[in-house]
């Protein structure tokens, strides 16, 4: 064997050859097969200190904390660069950036060859799911960034025990190389973020493969993630019966202990975190919501023919600017200690900030490109302190709320799927489809007013089916199918909702306080989920009485509820015209019922 012969911590010898080969394409220096112990973080985040690019925060204020800025051009997911390479184009469908898997596998031979030069390869094996759940899923990510190993060693369970699991040789595991791209030559002098102006992002649906080139930010480097959790996962699950989807979990439990458990997907820039973490207001006594995921839910069919779902994750890997002691104190309280901050600003104590987190900034800053800032330079440049993409890597343990039933390896019981977007008009607060086929035709349609953020028109809607547009790795009309198909394999159907936070009046005013007051609208779906409360049939489904709302601790009155609640049909007529350019593209993989469905409701509007 090979260079890594004489310390492989794993018995598998199909993965010792796969390394040795990889090693041979790659030439790094050195190969570090990771333990996952603790002391092995600490020694990588000393390496990382020395290196430059961690900075260790002060440790009176920020317990076990670091901070890192990336290069400026590379600091979010890169769609344009991601690709589903199938053996044939259609199975990945228009809304995916196909290319032949033989061309891209010569393309990424030439990338590889030789790209780890002067650097250490690490072998980092983990587990999406709690090590050993029959609901788990195993990877082995190759990469030549300790920033990728120490960010992982948060977001999922890696290490001694995850190579412990492979050698019982029961679970396929999958592949994943990473390298930044960014070669030594000897006596070269590294900087703080190696990367390259190059990336691709690519998946190998059919042979369970993720290749990822150029990048060491988040979704494009954190393999375990978008790239294997939902777009190599969500092809398993279609193949499995199961489903890999883009949702938060949450539990709500009852002043009688009641517990219920909801999934929802929501497009980004909706506040799923916070939702996910959310702390009942006032009038809510004895109230709790337990966080069990804040990104992706893994959802399968259980023994009691109910959907049972695991947070295949272990951290949380949020969106720091618009987090503070209001929006979402749980995210707050998670990520006092040992977290790694991403490209937000650092303060002259040695602390971090970032835009939201306090009403006023700090009268000076170092700014995510590393640069002086203060809130006039602030005002003159229009610059934030922070990138609008910096992040917080937490381990999910810490949250105050996180669920006692977090790690079950069944996963818990969801009784209601809900989809969301941010719509200025149109969309209620809070509508119930009416049974299982409509509410996958309301997840397929969903749409989310493009923000200021994001690039491209402000106020346009753009459609998201379910949230996993840029995640789903095959063509969206099977996976409509998949989502019709799940039905017949269930005793119960969790119920499925849309709501919408973002309704504005004529004036531009939001008509819904939103944050802790969505309880109020969360309290009516569990509650319709146990038959406890009665609805009104819309067009578009079953819409709540004012009556049936708790409004103990909020003063809202039947007017302002009847125009946040109202169903317009000419707007809504207008909208499933808007449906009509997704279902086009999608037109020849498209389930009947997608067609049925939207005929019904042009029937009832
Ligand atoms: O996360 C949000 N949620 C969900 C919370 C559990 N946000 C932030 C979105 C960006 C990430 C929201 N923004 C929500 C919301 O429910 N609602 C809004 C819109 C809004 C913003 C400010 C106010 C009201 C609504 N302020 C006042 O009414 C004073
Ligand atoms: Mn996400």
């Amino acid at each position: 064997m090979g260079i890594s012969a004489p310390t492989v911590p794993t018995t598998n010898r199909h993965l010792v050859r796969w390394v040795d080969k990889m090693a041979e394409l790659c030439e790094p220096a050195r190969i570090h097969w990771v333990d996952g112990t603790q002391a092995e973080y600490d020694y990588l985040c000393a390496e990382l200190v020395k290196s430059g690019t961690f900075t260790r925060l002060n440790q009176e204020l920020w317990p076990g904390c670091f901070y890192a800025r990336s290069a400026p051009t590379d600091v979010a997911r890169v769609e344009d660069r991601t690709f589903i390479c199938s053996l044939s184009k259609d199975s990945a469908g228009p809304t995916n950036n196909w290319q032949d898997p033989f061309e891209m596998r010569r393309t990424l031979k030439r990338l590889f060859q030789g790209c780890m030069r002067g650097r250490t390869m690490y072998v980092l094996p983990f587990s999406m799911g709690p090590v050993g759940s029959p609901m788990s899923q195993i990877g082995v990510q190759l990469t030549d960034s300790a920033y990728v190993v120490v960010n992982m060693r948060i977001m999922a369970r890696i290490g001694a025990a995850v190579f412990a699991e492979i050698d019982k040789d029961v679970k396929r595991v999958v592949p994943c190389m990473h390298t930044v791209g960014a070669p030594l030559a000897p006596g070269q002098k590294d900087v703080p973020w190696p990367c390259n102006d190059v990336k691709y992002v690519v998946h190998f649906p059919e042979t369970r493969e993720i290749w990822s080139y150029g990048s060491g930010y988040g979704g494009n480097a954190l393999l375990g993630k978008k790239c294997f959790a939902l777009r190599i996962a969500s092809n398993i699950a279609r193949d499995e019966g199961w489903m890999a989807e883009h949702m938060l979990i949450l539990g709500v439990e009852s002043p009688a202990h009641e517990k219920t458990y909801v999934a929802a997907a929501f497009p980004s820039a909706c506040g799923k975190t916070n939702l996910a973490m959310m702390i009942p207001p006032k009038g809510f006594d004895g109230w709790k919501v337990w966080t069990v995921g804040d990104d992706i839910a893994w959802i399968k069919p259980g023994a009691d023919g109910q959907l049972h779902a695991i947070n295949p994750e272990a951290g949380f890997f949020g969106v720091a600017p618009g987090t503070s002691a209001k929006t979402n104190p749980n995210a707050m309280a998670t990520l006092a200690r040992n977290t790694i901050f991403t490209n937000v600003a650092l303060t002259p104590e040695g602390g971090v900030w970032w835009e939201g987190m306090t009403d006023e900034p700090p009268a000076e800053l170092i700014d995510w490109r590393g640069e002086r800032w203060t809130p006039e330079i602030g005002a003159k440049t229009g610059k934030p302190a922070a990138h609008p993409n910096g992040r917080f890597t937490a381990p999910a343990n810490q949250c105050p709320t996180i669920d006692p039933d977090w790690e079950k390896p069944e996963g818990v019981p969801i009784s209601a799927i809900v989809f969301g977007g941010r719509r200025a008009s149109t969309m209620p607060l809070v509508y119930q489809a009416f049974n299982w086929s409509s509410g996958v035709y309301v997840g397929a349609t969903m749409g989310s007013e493009t923000t200021a953020a994001a690039a491209g028109e402000t106020g346009k809607v753009r459609r998201d089916p379910m949230a996993m547009l840029p995640f789903c790795g095959y063509h969206m009309g099977d996976y409509f199918r998949h989502w019709l198909r799940m039905q017949r394999n269930l005793a119960a159907t969790p119920r499925i909702f849309h709501v919408n936070w973002f309704r504005k009046d004529e004036d531009g005013k939001f008509l819904w306080p939103g944050y802790a007051e969505n309880m109020r609208v969360l309290k009516w779906i569990v509650d319709r989920v146990h038959g406890r409360a009665l609805a009104r049939e819309t067009p578009i489904g079953w819409t709540p009485y004012f009556d049936d709302i708790n409004w103990k601790g909020l003063k809202f009155s039947q007017a302002a509820f009847d125009k946040l609640q109202e169903v317009d049909r000419s707007a809504w007529r207008k909208e499933v015209m808007g449906h009509e350019e997704l279902l086009l593209a999608l037109h020849d993989h498209l389930p009947p019922e997608m067609i049925y469905e939207r005929e019904l409701l042009i029937c009832r509007l």
